[in-house]
């Protein structure tokens, strides 16, 4: 048989069996759903499996409130299953309902600020990722540990050496946060994952200002967010060589550190290659940074530090436009290397202009402009156009107009998907890390609300967190520590070798795709990409965790709740 007759074979067996079991008898209807909370004065939606027609929803004391009729059956390739939407947005009086159909009962929380808790947990988990520093147990609870990786001796890699730093040159490079279930830290995903996580603090600052997540080094004098974010600006400043201004793409070991806590993950760490992408991504984030640090009296001097390193990094960068990064033969650790850098030089401009006011960024930042493309540890034209946007003092710029326009058609683009996509995304691919997609796609998204205050917009990030929550075509709830289906065994090396049952809380899993097949050699794993995970603890493809797959969440989590006080 050819391979595309198997497939099609295969595709029609999984439809036919969707409602039944092994045996071929009927099963439970599936009903996938929002698993933390609906937002009381807002769109709510189920989905439900094509045996389901119908849903009665009752209170807390039993009493039927709402019967909601199921649309018709939609299929979608991209999960190889048929689901019907239900329309539960009739439901206006926050509590916990009883979902009931066809003999199978669920239960949702109807909330006023249903996400609090996950934007709480979702900037926690940065905490549990710091490197250089214990996790206490008055902050950390069970998941209390040593700290490992100081990170005070790095030796400069052979791929980083000059006649200032020879290789083998020792310098000391602590703080920062580990890039995800690995021990490394690395520029170029710390540049977007810093900013996101600063644009929340700037989009949301009365929210963010007040939500208190219990850290260690917190004060009253500045918000946890930023407090949390410092933590990693820092560790990021050290990794300009002052000599020439060039930054180390990474601080790593030569291999990945085998499933042991940082403690005990004790091999020699290295700063490798000065790269153009990490230095334009560091010199984005160190101006950007510089103008929020400056409103803060005992920050300014880091701030105005910072814009000096910014500027030293840009100058490198012209001298250096092309160094891509090449993986050395001995490392063999993440890569990050992109060989495009246009976005680079366009975010790392805009931001240099919005720091001095220096025409000739502008020029430069007009020139590299392209109509953004949504957010990831490659693409960061997005964030300079977020940047922009966000200037009061341009508004009435012709250029900025064009920006502002490009960017809403793109989002608008994706809630015209999301609107006919039967699980509500607007996905229209699945790739390593699929969800931070859906939070990066959610991201704009609160961004345009906020622009233009259209209820729209915020509608479509809604769904993106009920996705992101459970109602996606694997059932699990991809935030750990929260859900019914709870996602227990991320690829997180502290949560697989701390003995804790529960993984470390807060954490975005990576989310279904068909990349890698290999990860997990014995597990089952579908054709079919948006069901394509495995709660595996060897499934690194689907199921680590990640820190520019985290910022989004917290931003999405917090900028809903923050919407809803208004
Ligand atoms: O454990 C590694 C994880 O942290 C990385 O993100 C991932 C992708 O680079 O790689 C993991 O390491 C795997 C390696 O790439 C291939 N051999 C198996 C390793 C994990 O068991
Ligand atoms: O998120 C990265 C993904 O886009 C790449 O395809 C993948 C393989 O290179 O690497 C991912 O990033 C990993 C990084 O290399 C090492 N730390 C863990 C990151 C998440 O898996």
């Amino acid at each position: 048989m050819n391979t595309l007759k198997s497939f099609f074979l295969f595709s029609m067996i999984t439809l036919w069996c969707a409602a039944c079991d092994s045996q071929g008898e009927l099963s439970e209807p599936v009903i996938l759903y929002n698993q933390v909370g609906y937002m009381v004065d807002a769109p709510k939606m189920v989905l439900v499996s094509p045996d389901v027609t119908e849903v009665i929803v009752r209170n807390a004391s039993g009493r039927e409130v709402l019967r909601a009729s199921a649309d018709a059956p939609v299929y979608w390739p991209l999960s190889g299953d048929s689901v019907r939407k239900v329309n539960l947005s009739a439901i206006d009086v926050p509590g916990q309902y009883r979902l009931v159909m066809n003999g199978a009962e669920r239960e949702i929380n109807v909330l006023e600020q249903p996400f609090t808790d996950v934007a709480k947990a979702a900037v926690k988990a940065f905490y549990y990722n710091r490197s250089g520093m214990a996790v206490d147990s008055v902050f950390g609870g069970p998941w209390a540990r040593l700290a490992g990786h100081p990170d005070t001796i790095v030796y400069v890699h052979a791929s980083a050496a000059d006649e200032n730093r020879p290789t083998g040159t020792v310098i000391s490079s602590p703080m920062g946060w580990y890039d995800a279930g690995d021990y490394n830290k690395y520029i170029v995903n710390s540049g977007i994952s810093t900013y996101t996580l600063l644009r929340a603090l700037q989009d949301f600052p009365d929210y963010f200002d007040q939500l208190r997540i219990g850290l260690p080094d917190a004060d009253s004098a500045h918000p946890d967010l930023l407090t949390e974010t410092l933590y990693n600006l820092k560790w990021v400043l050290t990794m300009q060589d002052p000599n020439d201004g060039g930054v180390y793409h990474k601080l790593t070991t030569l291999k990945f550190e085998d499933f042991v806590m940082p403690h005990q993950a004790v091999n020699k760490r290295f700063v490798v290659s000065k790269s153009t992408s990490a230095t334009l991504d560091f010199a984005a984030l160190a101006a950007h940074s510089a103008g929020i640090l400056c409103r803060y009296n005992d920050l300014v001097e880091m701030g105005e530090e910072a814009l000096l390193k910014a500027i030293k990094a840009y100058d490198w960068a012209l001298k250096n436009p092309d160094l891509l990064y090449f993986q050395p033969g001995d490392v063999s650790t993440g890569a990050y290397d992109d060989d495009v850098l246009t976005d680079e030089w366009f975010w790392a401009s805009a931001e240099l202009f919005l720091a001095t006011g220096d025409q000739k960024y502008l020029e430069a930042a007009k020139s590299y402009y392209q109509r953004p493309s949504i957010p990831g540890w490659s693409q960061v034209d997005a964030l300079g156009v977020l940047s922009l946007l966000d200037d009061v003092s341009l508004k009435d710029d012709v250029w900025i107009h064009q920006l502002k326009s490009d960017f809403l058609s793109l989002v608008d683009e994706l809630v015209e998907v999301s609107k006919t996509s039967p699980y509500g995304i607007s996905l229209s691919s699945f790739e390593w890390g699929s969800n931070s997609r859906v939070a990066n796609e959610a991201m704009l998204k609160l961004f345009a609300c906020k622009l233009t205050g259209s209820d729209d917009y915020w509608h479509s990030a809604l769904s993106d967190i009920d996705y992101l929550l459970g109602r996606n075509a694997t059932g699990y709830c991809f935030v750990t520590g929260f859900g019914d289906k709870k996602v227990m065994n991320i690829h997180h090396r502290p949560s697989i070798a701390d003995g804790v049952v529960e993984p470390v809380p807060g954490f975005l899993a990576g989310g279904p795709n068909t990349v890698v097949f290999a990860d997990c050699p014995n597990a089952e794993r579908s054709l079919f990409p948006a069901k394509s995970y495995v709660d595996l603890a060897c499934s690194y493809s689907t199921n680590e965790i990640a820190i520019n797959w985290n910022a989004p969440l917290v931003y999405l989590a917090g900028g809903l709740d923050a919407l809803l006080i208004k």
